[in-house]
């Protein structure tokens, strides 16, 4: 029997489908998903690789009574899918589209959302203590989430329960963005191993001479000697199943059955392949097809190029970074997860003594950076914003408080787009500006961003965060600009109004706010202020602009500078509300919030 996608409902459907049927559906499922997410962009490689797991999950389990929670949620399209969602996937990751994560106002189906990493487990364990009903609560989390300490102290606390009886399913396909890392990935190797060596037990003996499989017992045993230290997920306390070949459909429902019926805290480990289903992201070993914008299915060219003479923030620091690494300067990057996202490959390669990838494991970057700080190099943490929000102690206790010298590079600071409300980057100036010895800039365009990574490492002591947002800047020359944390008037205007902000708004106003005879300042130095412009402007209306959250931000910083000298002039601040800002373009988002190019021009007409 065949199903058209867009005529599902809820996945109920699935109970009376055979393998053959449900077989089948996997494949147009990723059809569906190459030819959808070549259109609007998204993540293609983890959604290519769970398909057939989605839809065991669905037959084996009763959504919503049984609670799916899946780790980051980026894996999920299959979920949507097999929940009704597929009519919506032409919206996917737009302005009030359908999210390219979980959404509880989209679907009962989706009971626990994300978009961070490595949340599931912690969620499972209070889903499972508080759950009760007789329906199970089962996690799908990634080995690369699996690396991060959240989940590890959620294995740690769950194993040790007897009386609840958590479902965690390891989705092992030995990638977190790029190539997973660490010690786990190693031991997951050696599990992989055990299956591989209980294939050729099973065929062996049917093809082999009886001499060969002689040899190969003997291989076995050796090899079963590394192995008996691999009950990994057994000492910790759960019955453990697999590793299983998570693209075979009678296997997976087979056992997820079975583990249904036990009533104990089961752990099973699934072997996907990443991408699979379409070459070019199952040959991709650096992760650039864990998410994609629009491309072109034949040939895998993106659709939207680069717009001339422009390049990326990542770029620009990545490209200053290695200029210093060639030069022989001795700089450490510890950087979360995130190599090809911060366009890290080319120091990867070129200079792998000088990176090191952590993992998803934002905490662990920010405290090894400390302690290279500590030994007196130089150390580098490119980081996005929004998941330097798991960092925040790390930040403020090892780093800041010892006043030790690791420079940040805030990557994503401001809106995001498509990733919507768990990644915009708007959290950041407020939650870095009241921790002590912190100072926060935002350079404006390429040759102050390039200038101010050589003033952060050589000039300045302490921690230092240089935030930059995401996309493109025009080219610059690099004549010789030099930094500091001083302001710089772009526009001396006769008008007594001044616009004071940071970032590229300034870029985007500028030309027109000179023609109304407004003074323009680029405020790069977020912390600290600089106190002799702002002297000079108390007798101006001032407009500030940022595009980040107002609560305890950079306008906040003003007004509370301009409160303590006791003479306040009109101060306008513009940012975000205290509201979470969903997906959709920057352009978008700048409009319904009022922060646009054209309302900076409106409010400061408004005082003329
Ligand atoms: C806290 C946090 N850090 C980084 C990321 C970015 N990120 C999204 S998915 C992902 C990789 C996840 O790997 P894995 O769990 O193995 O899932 P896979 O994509 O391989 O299916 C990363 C690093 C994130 N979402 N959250």
């Amino acid at each position: 029997m065949k199903y058209d996608l867009l005529d599902i409902k809820d996945p109920s459907f699935l109970k009376d489908l055979s393998i053959k049927e449900l077989t089948e559906l996997a494949e147009d499922i990723r059809s569906f998903l190459i030819e959808k997410i070549a259109r609007t962009g998204g993540h293609l490689s983890p959604n290519l690789g769970t398909v057939e797991l989605i839809i065991a999950l669905h037959t084996v389990f009763d959504s919503p009574q049984d609670r799916l929670v899946f780790d980051v949620g980026h894996q999920a399209y299959t979920h949507k899918i097999l929940t009704g969602r597929a009519k919506e996937f032409e919206t996917l990751r737009q302005y009030k589209g359908l999210s390219g994560f979980l959404k509880k106002s989209e679907s009962i189906h989706d009971v626990f959302e994300a978009g961070h990493s490595s949340t599931s487990l912690a969620a499972v364990s209070g889903m499972s203590i508080a759950n009760d009903s007789e329906g199970r609560v089962v996690g799908l989390i990634g080995d690369g989430a699996l690396t991060s300490g959240m989940a590890f102290e959620a294995l740690n606390f769950l194993g040790g329960r007897n009386d609840i009886k958590p479902i965690i399913i390891l989705n092992d396909n030995e990638m977190s963005i790029s190539r997973n890392i660490g010690f786990f990935a190693k031991l997951l190797n050696n599990l992989k191993t055990k299956r591989f060596i209980q294939v050729i037990r099973s065929i062996s003996h049917k093809i082999f001479p009886k001499f060969v499989v002689k040899v190969i017992q003997r291989l076995e045993l050796g090899i079963k000697k590394i192995l008996v230290k691999n009950t990994f997920f057994e000492d910790l306390g759960f019955k453990h199943f697999g590793p299983l070949n998570g693209h075979n459909l009678e296997e997976l429902i087979r056992y997820f059955r079975i583990a249904k019926d036990i009533k104990k805290p089961i752990a099973i480990h699934v072997i996907t392949e990443k991408g699979r289903g379409y070459p070019l992201a199952e040959n991709d070993t650096q992760g650039i097809w864990h998410g994609v914008g629009p491309f072109d299915i034949e040939t895998g060219k993106p659709l939207k190029n680069l717009e001339k003479n422009s390049v990326s923030y990542s770029t620009i620091v990545s490209e200053t970074l290695e200029e210093n690494l060639a030069s022989g300067k001795d700089i450490k990057i510890v950087i979360p997860a995130m190599i090809v996202g911060s366009k890290l490959s080319n120091i990867l390669s070129k200079y792998p003594d000088h990176i090191i990838d952590v993992g998803i494991a934002e905490q662990l970057a920010v405290t090894m950076a400390a302690g290279i700080a500590t030994e007196g190099k130089h150390v580098f943490v490119p980081i996005y914003s929004t998941f330097l929000q798991r960092a925040y102690d790390q930040v403020n206790h090892d780093v800041c408080r010892q006043n030790l010298h690791v420079v940040f590079g805030i990557d994503r600071a401001g809106l995001v787009g498509a990733d919507g409300e768990t990644h915009q980057g708007i959290f950041d100036i407020p939650f870095l500006r009241h921790i002590p010895n912190m100072t926060i800039i935002h350079p404006l365009g390429m040759r102050e961003l390039k200038a101010s990574i050589h003033y952060a490492f050589y000039q300045h002591n302490g921690p230092i965060a240089i935030r930059y947002e995401r996309g493109v800047t025009e080219i610059e020359q690099d004549a010789g600009v030099s930094f500091d944390l001083k302001w710089t008037i772009l526009n001396k205007g006769e008008s007594k109004i001044a616009f004071v902000a940071f970032g590229s708004i300034l870029h985007q106003v500028l030309s027109e706010l000179s023609s109304l005879d407004v003074t323009v300042v680029n405020a790069r130095s977020i912390k600290p202020l600089d106190k002799d412009v702002l002297n000079m402007l108390n007798d101006h209306t001032i407009i500030t602009y940022e595009e980040s959250v107002l609560s305890g931000g950079f306008g906040s910083s003003i007004l509370e500078f301009y409160h303590d000298q006791k003479s306040i002039p009109t101060i306008h601040c513009m940012g975000f509300k205290d509201a979470y800002i969903k997906e959709g373009t920057k352009e978008e988002l700048l409009n319904e919030n009022k922060l646009s190019k054209d309302d900076v021009i409106k409010v400061i007409k408004s005082y003329m």
